[in-house]
């Protein structure tokens, strides 16, 4: 047996000053009222407008998304931006199979009677109806300049960050979205042809809402509800 090599000198931290500058408090007060009230707004739209929406708009809502914060700064996130029809077709196609099973004999009732009041069923029109859709994959692992794999660090925590400031941008610029989960979601693996270490995530359509688009009649938990302070 050999000795096994001696660990690699650790990398240094490289650091640089940080760009930050304060704001009077009456600014930062009336840029979180705005922010509330913008916020306020945004609800998960399930019905889209066929409408074009120009790509530097989903652009720009992607470098917010790309801009979240990550475990170990590992970014474990691909984007795939799909407007192709054909391959939106193959997309719903393969959904609304999945649905299908779930809705009709995988879900349990209990998880049944918790989408009940949100309208849902196995019909993806937002799949082929808006302009753009994202697929976020997360990275299982990472994949080095040499082809071989480091483990990434809290990858889901990061996907959720990043989808959270990638929703968020999107409403914020007037556009809407539905963070939906096709359930198993491998077949975007393939249709999307997209390397091993890479799992899809959440599937995003982006658009405009159609016109005659409604949305479940249900309120937010007060903030008393859900924040305790101590
Ligand atoms: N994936 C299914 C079911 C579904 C699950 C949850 I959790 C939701 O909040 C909404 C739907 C679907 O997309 O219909």
């Amino acid at each position: 047996m050999t000795p096994a090599d001696p660990p690699a000198p650790m990398p240094p931290a490289v650091m640089r000053p940080l760009d930050f500058r304060r704001q009077d408090e009456a600014t930062m007060l009336a840029t979180s009222t705005h922010l509330r009230e913008v916020m306020r707004t945004r609800r998960s739209v399930r019905s889209f407008a066929t409408d074009p929406v120009p790509r530097e708009l989903v652009e720009a809502a992607l470098e917010v998304a790309a801009s979240a914060p990550s475990g170990a700064h590992r970014q474990p996130w691909t984007f795939v931006v799909v407007a192709d029809p054909e391959e939106r077709r193959r997309i719903r196609e393969a959904a609304e199979e999945e649905e299908r099973a779930f809705y009709a004999d995988r879900a349990p009732e209990e998880w049944l009677r918790a989408l009940a009041p949100l309208g849902t069923d196995d019909v993806k029109t937002h799949l082929t109806d808006a302009p753009w859709l994202i697929v976020m994959l997360r990275h299982r692992w990472t994949v080095q300049p040499d082809g071989s794999r480091s483990k990434n660090y809290y990858s889901s925590e990061s996907c959720g960050i990043a989808a959270g400031f990638l929703i968020a941008a999107l409403h914020q610029m007037g556009l809407a979205t539905l963070p939906h989960t096709p359930s198993p979601m491998g077949f975007l693996t393939e249709i999307l042809q997209r390397p091993e270490h890479e799992q899809p995530y959440l599937v995003l359509p982006v658009g405009y809402p159609a016109p005659d688009a409604v949305v479940p009649d249900i309120d937010r938990k007060p903030l008393d509800e859900v924040v305790v302070w101590r």
